[in-house]
């Protein structure tokens, strides 16, 4: 397989003004008629262009006219990827019908059966599994859709728009037509049928126009709807409030399904839905994932604005809606919980495994330059990182000007298909800067190190902070020029006082900042709330971080100071453990602890957070040769050491957090239920039975599946092994019947370090509810024992790498977007000793020898073995 290229980019030759869609839905062989307005593009200067319309090759053609007149095979030609018709008018209409086979469909790109219900999954290049059609998000066409099928089977018939027909058929099928006035491209198409029961709501909105809101899921699933219509209606609002912008269809459907290779899609009004993103009941859903339907479901409202009516012009241009809807998403959910506490949630998300990407050989920058599968680019750069752009540019203009400039942006490119340059000039036109440098953030991969120096000149009164700036090679990028980034900053005195606060702008490779007049040596905070995504050091001695730790007013450094205490200290019990001695656990460690841990006042989400160990993953970030056994056996000490040293102090802060209140999903409550879990933890930790005693209680008794999944995870990966086999039984009995819940229960297991757990996951997948087809089965079992069990994965013996070599190899064909995405973990091989680098290198080549590869696979696989 060929890379694609973003410098040969060019436009498209033609263009469709309508798209007639007829689907006679059938499991076996769906018929597909398209009748397309076709038009020369004015923009286009190529003067003799073919007509392309890319087609999968599972695509059987059946018929292909031109204003009526049937094309023979000489007048076109086909080969796996496209049909190329040399010769055609300037404008004319084509037809085109089309067989498939939904049933055969195992990869769920295109139109794919999900259990009994069919449905679509477009982004990035299904619609080209649908029917012959150029699949590129810059050709943007108005569609009408008649879904024709059986009545009985498929009551519900859905796609795009408003319903603007519905009948029968000669044979008696029943149809219904959609037509969806915005012009879009081929990617937001959706179609759903099904037998599905439909939770139904509306909202005005800010201009007063009624928009009926639907959601549909399976009859069984009617009950945890709420929750998602709840958020979807606080989202509409929110995106009025803070961004100016209002729901434009009348109606807004949501379709929850079972098998589907992401989180969400956010077709043009007809959002599909992952079950795991949408279903969420008090009894069957956690608080992180009631949190996590919130957002998705956020995300994906925000996309109709940022996405669907202005689009990417190509697809490397992902994060122009993937970044800037990430950012929407964040400030919408910490405007509805605890900023701080999402704030933390999501660069340790970015620290841990965007900070790897980055590291790894599949490091891209945020607008990508090639690639050969752009399904492998839905990536934490694209998605989360390109969020931390956004928010960099948010933090340099201010909230004011950045809102004058998504309004400039969305006004200028409304219906439009267009790259980050313009939402860049979008940003620089209403604030008069010059971004050109800031576009470096768009074009160059890394994480960029910023080494801090500092200097005090006390008969001055003058601290001076030396800021040194550089970004290490990447793939294809050995040499980076500076960036332009905000950092965030406030300087403490002795008592706490701030005495000086603001936003430094960085755009040098060495940059100096000097503070006059002031009347100590002050202990910096740099980098409040993350405000560029860095590796940023200074070298903070105990003393300053436990200020910073006790009275830093920017929430996200206190924790942060936290975290750097804990990581030194593990650091150095790493090297400890290496050399053969007894580790130890500091006094100081266990005072600072215990303060936090009395001191009532404080929130109890930061304490939470603050209280958290670094996880393996973190510490594997930062290490410069991982040593998988050393990180987690300082992390059990420390934790055990931790939990002995202040018994009481978890014991009284478990029985303070617990309540009698009824479960809420809302921020005080989750906190206080984190706060209590992880108390459970540190409880269980000792070893003890008295605490088991009291983990069983809350396994037995708890009224919501936080308090009950806590309760079952710590045990079974404490290794109270009987009980965790009587709790597991116990759970199992109780939700067999709730697939999300029994995920739960099998990545609870794949991801428990007591040793013999690769035979245990293997017996796993002969569970009757283990589907190897269903990505979310695949999810709690292969990935959550590969990506989440570093111990058991990497096995001296190599059976680890070898047991995930064995599945990409399987999942190759049936998959190949699920196969590329769990085999991650074996492309970090680089960052291990050399012993462990051949064991996993082996298994890369063994699947790069297997046979024939997806184009997923072979750009992930050979790229790492590079
Ligand atoms: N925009 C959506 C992307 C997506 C996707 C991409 C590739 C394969 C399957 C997919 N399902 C959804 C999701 C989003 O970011 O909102
Ligand atoms: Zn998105």
């Amino acid at each position: 397989p060929q890379p694609i290229y973003l410098k040969d980019y060019q436009v498209p030759a033609y263009l469709i003004e309508h798209t007639e869609l007829r689907f006679e839905l059938d499991e076996q062989e769906t018929l597909v008629r398209a009748t397309l307005r076709v038009r020369r593009n004015p923009a286009c200067t190529r003067s003799k262009a073919a007509l392309e319309l890319h087609g999968h090759e599972t695509l059987e053609l059946c018929r292909l006219s031109i204003n009526g007149e049937i094309l023979s095979e000489r007048d076109f030609s086909r080969n796996e990827e496209l049909l190329t018709i040399p010769s055609v008018p300037t404008e004319f209409t084509l037809e085109c019908l089309t067989r498939i086979h939904p049933e055969l469909n195992t990869a769920l790109e295109g139109l794919y059966k999900s259990d009994g219900m069919f449905c679509t999954q477009c982004e990035a290049e299904g619609f080209r599994r649908i029917t012959f059609y150029p699949d590129r998000p810059d050709v943007m066409s108005v569609f009408r859709t008649r879904v024709v099928a059986d009545r009985s089977r498929y009551p519900v018939l859905l796609s795009n728009g408003n319903p603007v027909e519905s009948g029968y058929e000669d044979d008696g099928r029943h149809f219904v037509t959609w037509e969806d006035p915005f012009p879009k491209p081929a990617y937001l198409f959706a179609l759903v049928a099904g037998d599905l029961a439909v939770l139904e709501d509306s909202y005005t909105t800010a201009s007063g126009r009624p928009v009926k809101l639907q959601i549909y899921a399976d009859s069984k699933d009617l009950d945890k709807l709420d929750h998602a219509m709840l958020s979807l209606k606080r989202a509409m609002q929110w995106d009025e409030q803070v961004y100016g912008r209002e729901y434009d269809l009348d109606i807004y459907m949501i379709v929850a399904v079972d098998f589907f290779n992401m989180g969400a899609m956010e077709n043009k009004g007809l959002n599909i839905f992952n079950t795991s993103c949408v279903l969420a009941s008090p009894q069957t859903t956690t608080d992180a994932a009631f949190q996590r339907v919130e957002g998705v479901v956020a995300h994906e409202y925000f996309h109709n604005w940022s996405g669907n009516r202005v689009t990417c012009r190509d697809w490397f241009q992902l994060s122009l809606k993937e970044g800037f809807t990430v950012f929407r998403d964040a400030e919408f959910s910490a405007d509805m919980n605890s900023r701080t506490v999402k704030r933390i949630e999501d660069v340790s998300l970015l620290r841990t495994a965007q900070f790897a990407e980055d590291a790894g050989p599949m490091a891209h920058p945020v607008r990508p330059e090639s690639f050969i599968e752009i399904s492998n680019f839905y990536t934490l750069t694209v998605y989360e990182k390109g969020a931390e752009v956004v928010r960099m540019l948010h933090t340099l203009l201010g909230p004011e000007q950045f809102r004058r400039g998504t309004d400039l942006y969305f006004e200028r490119h409304d219906g439009q298909a267009v790259t980050t340059d313009e939402f860049v000039q979008a940003m620089a036109d209403v604030s008069g800067r010059d971004l050109t440098q800031f576009k470096r953030w768009y074009s160059q991969a890394g994480t960029p190190r910023i080494q801090v120096s500092d200097s005090w000149d006390d008969v001055a009164g003058c601290y001076r902070l030396t800021f040194r700036q550089s970004c290490p090679a990447t793939p294809g990028q050995d040499e980076k020029l500076p960036f332009h980034m905000p950092i965030a900053y406030g300087l403490l005195a002795a008592d706490g006082r701030e005495l000086a606060a603001g936003v430094l702008e960085l755009t040098d490779a060495e940059q100096s900042f000097s503070f006059d007049d002031l009347s100590e040596r002050p202990v910096p905070s740099l980098l409040r709330g993350f405000s560029a995504p860095v590796k940023l050091s200074f070298s903070y001695s105990d003393e300053q971080l436990l200020h910073l730790l006790r009275h830093d007013c920017d929430g996200f450094n206190r924790w942060d100071a936290g975290q750097r205490i804990a990581v030194a200290l593990m650091q150095s019990l790493m090297v400890d453990y290496r050399s053969g001695r007894e580790l130890r656990l500091p006094e100081s460690l266990v005072d600072t602890w215990r303060s936090l841990l009395t001191d009532a006042s404080l929130d109890p989400a930061m304490v939470a957070h603050l209280l958290r160990l670094p996880s393996e993953a973190y510490l594997s970030e930062l290490a410069d040769v991982i040593d998988v056994e050393a990180i987690h056996e300082v992390r059990e000490f420390l934790l055990k050491a931790l939990a002995q040293a202040l018994l009481p102090e978890w014991s009284a802060v478990y029985n303070r957090s617990s309540s009698e209140e009824p479960y809420a999903p809302d921020a005080a409550a989750c906190a206080r239920r984190s706060l209590k879990n992880l108390s459970l933890g540190y409880l269980l930790a000792t070893g003890e039975e008295v605490w088991l005693t009291l983990a069983e209680e809350q396994f037995n008794n708890a009224d919501n599946m936080t308090d009950q999944q806590a309760a079952l995870a710590l045990v079974v990966h404490s290794g109270f092994r009987q009980a965790g086999e009587r709790l597991l039984a116990e759970f199992q009995a109780q939700w067999q019947h709730e697939a999300l819940v029994m995920n739960q229960w099998f990545s609870i297991q794949a991801s428990d370090p007591w040793p013999g757990a690769l035979g245990r996951v293997q017996r796993l997948q002969e569970h009757p509810l283990f589907d190897a087809r269903n990505p979310n089965k695949l999810r709690s079992v292969v990935a959550a024992f590969c990506g989440q069990n570093a111990v058991s994965f990497h096995a001296a013996d190599g059976s680890g790498y070898a047991y995930l070599a064995d599945w990409i190899i399987q999942l190759n064909k049936q998959n190949p977007q699920i196969a590329s995405r769990l085999l991650t973990p074996l492309t970090r091989w680089k960052r291990y000793p050399e012993e462990v680098q051949l064991l996993m290198k082996a298994q890369l080549a063994r699947i790069l020898d297997s046979g024939e590869l997806s184009r997923d696979v072979y750009e992930v696989v050979s790229k790492s073995l590079v």
